[in-house]
């Protein structure tokens, strides 16, 4: 199977936590695609989404299907997104793709957390996918070296050779060389950092269960 097939599986795997009636939080990124493409089949069933990012609600919004603003949601029961890796108890590195503070805050609102992911994401210690760190513009620097401090290599994430603006108007550091032993720790103490926005660590509150597309079918993490 391609890794788009095994995407795909476990996108189509996630519809059975789709509460009807309900609105869902959905994240950002191919395997969340594919997911809204799911979801765009039984949209009939639910009252709407939240959005993770601009082009997640663009994607929502094409298939018909209503987005809230989070301002205008209490509760929701269920938060779908994929990951660039998880480990068995459920902590990730996300940010990849840039939309990791917004994924955050609608995952907190969430009840609970379902990772979508192909196999290849799961791993046994969290670092090797460089983590995504956003930051207020003004203290790139500086939080970069405290990064450094920590043992991590940063690097301002680039597009077209200036730094690369997220939904929120700031900035990414790609931080490499972190071996995460203790995930909750690590992103508490990045957290604590001055000018940080938000650490691409889903520790404290990972997924309560991932989807893992393989081979030998849908695994389940929970
Ligand atoms: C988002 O999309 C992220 O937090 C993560 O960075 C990324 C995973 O992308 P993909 O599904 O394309 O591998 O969920």
């Amino acid at each position: 199977m391609t890794q788009d097939e095994l995407k795909q599986a476990v996108a189509r795997a996630a519809i059975e936590y789709v509460i009807d009636g309900e609105i869902i939080g959905v994240g950002t990124g191919s395997t969340a695609n594919f997911f809204i493409d799911e979801l765009a089949t039984i949209k009939s069933r639910i009252r709407g989404a939240v959005a993770s990012s601009e082009a997640t609600a663009s994607r929502l919004h094409a298939h018909g299907i209503s987005v809230y603003d989070l301002n205008d949601v209490a509760s929701m029961p269920v938060y779908i997104d994929g990951a660039d890796e998880i480990n068995a108890q459920g902590a990730m590195i996300k940010g990849g793709g840039a939309a990791l503070t917004r994924e955050k805050i609608v995952a907190s609102v969430a009840r609970k957390f379902i990772c979508i992911a192909d196999g290849s994401k799961l791993v046994e210690t969290l670092g090797k996918f460089p983590l995504p760190v956003e930051v207020i513009p003004m203290a790139h620097a500086c939080v970069a070296r405290a990064l450094a401090a920590l043992g991590g290599q940063p690097e301002l994430r680039l597009k077209d050779g200036k730094p690369m603006t997220t939904d929120n108007g700031c900035f990414i550091l790609d931080v490499k060389g972190l071996r995460i032993t203790d995930p909750v720790a690590l992103e508490a103490q990045i957290n604590n950092i001055v000018g940080v926005v938000t650490v691409g660590l889903f520790a404290q509150r990972g997924a309560d269960v991932g989807l893992l597309g393989t081979e030998e079918g849908v695994k389940k993490i929970e």
